[in-house]
C-alpha cells in the first residue's frame, strides 16, 4: 500500500522528469530567438536570402502595407520544406516564424497571394 505523501512525491518526480524530457530537444526550444529575420517591405523581401544552422527557425516581419503568405517552394504544394509554411498569412505589422528547420538544404520561399512576384522570392540555406 502506497502512502498518499509518496504518491504525490511519485507524481511530482514525473513532472520534473517530463520537463527536462523537454528540455532535451533543445533545439526546437522555442524560448530561443530565431536565427534570422527576413523584413519585408514595398512588396520584397530583405534579405532575399540567409544561412542559418540546422535547427534553427527564421523570423519574417511584415513591414509592409499588404497581407503576405509566406510559404516553401513549390508552388502551389509548398512540400520541400514544410516548416516555412508555419510562417503563413502576415497582416501589416506582423511578424511569423518558421518552424524549426532541421534538414540540411536551401529552401526557396515565396508569398503565396503574389507566388510569380521575384521580389518576394528567397532563398534559406540551413547548413
Ligand atoms: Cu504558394
Amino acid at each position: 500500500m502506497i502512502r498518499p505523501s509518496t504518491r504525490l512525491a511519485l507524481v511530482a518526480a514525473a513532472a520534473l522528469l517530463a520537463v527536462a524530457a523537454c528540455d532535451n530537444e533543445s533545439p526546437s526550444n522555442p524560448s530561443e530567438p530565431p536565427c534570422a529575420t527576413i523584413t519585408i517591405a514595398a512588396n520584397a523581401v530583405s534579405p532575399n536570402a540567409v544561412t542559418v544552422s540546422p535547427g534553427c527557425r527564421v523570423a519574417f516581419v511584415n513591414n509592409d502595407s499588404r497581407n503576405h503568405d509566406m510559404a516553401s517552394e513549390p508552388h502551389p504544394e509548398h512540400t520541400d520544406c514544410p516548416g516555412i509554411n508555419s510562417v503563413g498569412v502576415l497582416t501589416p505589422g506582423r511578424s511569423g516564424e518558421t518552424g524549426n528547420l532541421n534538414t540540411v538544404r536551401t529552401c526557396g520561399f515565396h508569398d503565396h497571394l503574389q507566388d510569380q512576384l521575384g521580389s518576394m522570392k528567397g532563398t534559406i540555406t540551413i547548413r
